[in-house]
């Protein structure tokens, strides 16, 4: 079956519901609030209701891209209030996966309400009653733009850029391996929609917070390499968050920075969790398959970034991802 089968069942169960409930996974990246951002607006359109709502706190650079604020869940919404009554369309962007959604995992599974999954992921649980999955995109921002495109539904100004933040992101502002002609093609049609690149640069790149600089350098003091700087290891510890001020998505692309330095095959960085796990995120230059290692963990991502959440103490964890690294630099 072809996506255009797909885009007309997402297309038809859209036109068909009147309240939307958008969500998308937990510790959300410039991919998700885009998207969420972007179907908001388009229900706006339509004259429906969308009700966004985020799974975790969203960074301090993607907030002013809603107002008003999104409610977080646990947060300013607790899951026994949600009244699944008030909706009748859930939309899930940009992952597919029970664990990607801690505690709206729950609700959406004894909820009878239709789903609609828009992602480019790999591994999915197969969470929606229609799917729209295309692996092949970079972003999911591309393919809700190939969607729209398709419904011949209007982008304006504000969806271009909601989708160009999502795309903008998700390749690492176009450095990223994903990073193909279609990226810059849709990149390209949305400046031409009205999306202000440099103005978007500014708002996701620029825009450090003094806590978030003096966490970073507490993490680059810490750095570890090994294989002749093949691998690098990064940590950040509660006590590097208490004392720089700096909170948890603070941490967002931190694991990029070791990419600077030529050697660099394989990075994980390791942030301490207030259980005393850690939240474990990986990367590589394809060089190694991140992927793997991660969904034999329990975790998953794509072969180039994944992440894992490990259990302490951080010597075992460590060790862990270590071996797995040089086990899979040895095979290549
Ligand atoms: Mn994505």
């Amino acid at each position: 079956m072809s996506i255009t089968d797909d885009f007309k069942k997402a297309i038809d169960l859209m036109n068909s519901k009147k309240n939307w409930l958008i969500t998308s996974h937990t510790r959300p990246d410039g991919d998700a609030v885009g998207c969420i951002k972007a179907l908001c607006e388009v229900a706006k359109q339509f004259s429906k209701s969308a009700q966004p709502i985020l799974l975790s706190p969203p960074a301090r650079w993607y907030k002013n891209i809603f107002s008003p604020p999104v409610p977080v869940l646990g947060n300013d919404i607790k899951i026994e209030n949600l009244q699944a009554a008030e909706y009748d369309l859930v939309i899930i962007v940009d992952t597919n996966s029970y664990v990607q959604l801690p505690e709206f995992d729950k609700w959406l599974k004894t909820s009878k309400i239709p789903v609609l999954v828009i992602d480019h992921h790999v591994t999915g649980d197969g969470l929606g009653t229609v799917e729209v999955i295309d692996d092949t995109a970079a972003a999911t921002g591309e393919i809700i733009y190939d969607l729209l495109k398709f419904a011949q539904w209007q982008i304006t100004p504000v969806i271009a850029e909601a989708l160009f933040i999502a795309i903008s992101t998700d390749t690492g502002w176009f450095r990223f391996d994903n990073t193909d002609s279609r990226v810059m093609r849709n990149a390209s049609a949305l400046i031409e929609l009205g999306a202000k690149p440099s103005a978007v640069y500014h708002q996701m790149f620029q825009n450090y917070s003094p806590e978030r600089l003096k966490l970073l350098a507490k993490m680059l003091n810490k750095i570890e390499l090994y294989q002749n700087g093949k691998i690098v290891l990064q940590f950040i510890s509660r006590a590097d968050f208490e004392e720089t001020g700096a909170t948890g998505p603070d941490t967002e692309d931190f694991v990029n920075e070791s990419q600077r330095v030529s050697t660099v095959e394989a990075a994980a960085l390791f942030v301490e969790l207030k259980d005393g796990g850690f939240r474990c995120s990986l990367r590589s230059n394809g060089s190694v398959d991140v992927q793997k290692i991660a969904k034999d963990l329990g975790g998953g991502g794509h072969k180039v970034a994944s992440g894992v959440n490990l259990k302490g103490p951080l010597e075992k964890a460590k060790k862990l991802i270590l071996d797995e690294f040089e086990k899979a630099l040895l095979k290549k």
